[in-house]
């Protein structure tokens, strides 16, 4: 089975039972708990801190894979907490000096991710690419769950995998938004090798959370 590294949208799971929803997350295999983080400014929409990062870290082993969808990160990403597994993952459209914050995220010692919007460009990863160690592409527009891919994404993920593979060293690419089960072959199979997992899957209703794994697994390409 081709491995693509799995990391749940926290935002999607049952907040009133979140210590069995970490457990049950761990369980199944879960590479990444993902935390969007949403400023209300950035994106129109509020959810999860510094203080849910805090106690995930008190309360579970899987690394976090922060998505920082707020206004001037490089002034406030060091109030979350995060270690060498740890993704930090900021967008090109939400700071000036974007070469300057990836470079911050690596010596705190987490990863640093690259995120852009459905509109942006892929080339302007180029430029960062020697300090990157993730590239996030935005399969929707940033700000709620349950929303539809965006035409063109498929085609984005595959030139993206193109652009990343004439790196120096090995750079994830990772993909968010309406990550369902009947996307998923495609996006795989365009070279995403990290997947954020929401409504549209992993906590899908159809299934548990169990069957869910299962059957997005098998829908690898
Ligand atoms: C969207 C956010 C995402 C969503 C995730 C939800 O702004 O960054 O991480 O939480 O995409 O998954 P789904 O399957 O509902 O699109
Ligand atoms: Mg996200």
């Amino acid at each position: 089975m081709k491995k693509v590294l799995v990391s749940a949208s926290l935002m999607c799971a049952d907040m009133m039972n979140m210590g069995k929803s970490l457990a049950e997350l761990e369980a199944v295999g879960t590479d990444y708990l993902h935390i969007d983080v949403m400023d209300g400014s950035f994106v129109p929409n509020f959810a999860l801190g510094t203080d849910f990062c805090r106690a995930l870290k008190a309360n579970s082993k899987l690394p976090l894979d922060i998505h920082l969808m707020i206004n001037d990160p490089l002034y406030k990403f060091d109030k979350f907490p995060c270690d060498e597994n740890d993704v930090i993952a900021v967008h090109y459209e939400s700071c000036v000096d974007v070469h300057r914050i990836l470079c911050a995220i690596r010596e705190k010692g987490a990863k640093a991710f690259l995120a852009i919007n459905p509109a942006t460009p892929i080339e302007i990863i180029r430029e960062c690419m020697p300090v990157l160690d993730g590239a996030l592409i935005m399969t929707v527009n940033p700000g709620f769950a349950g929303q539809k891919i965006f035409p063109g994404a498929f085609d984005k993920v595959e030139r993206t995998r193109k652009l990343l593979d004439t790196a120096d060293h090995e750079i994830i690419l990772e993909v968010d938004g309406n990550v369902s089960f009947a996307n998923i072959p495609r996006l795989t199979e365009a070279g995403a090798d990290m997947i954020v997992v929401g409504s549209s899957s992993l906590f899908s209703k159809e299934g548990t959370m169990a069957e869910n794994m299962a059957k997005m697994q098998s829908l690898y390409r």
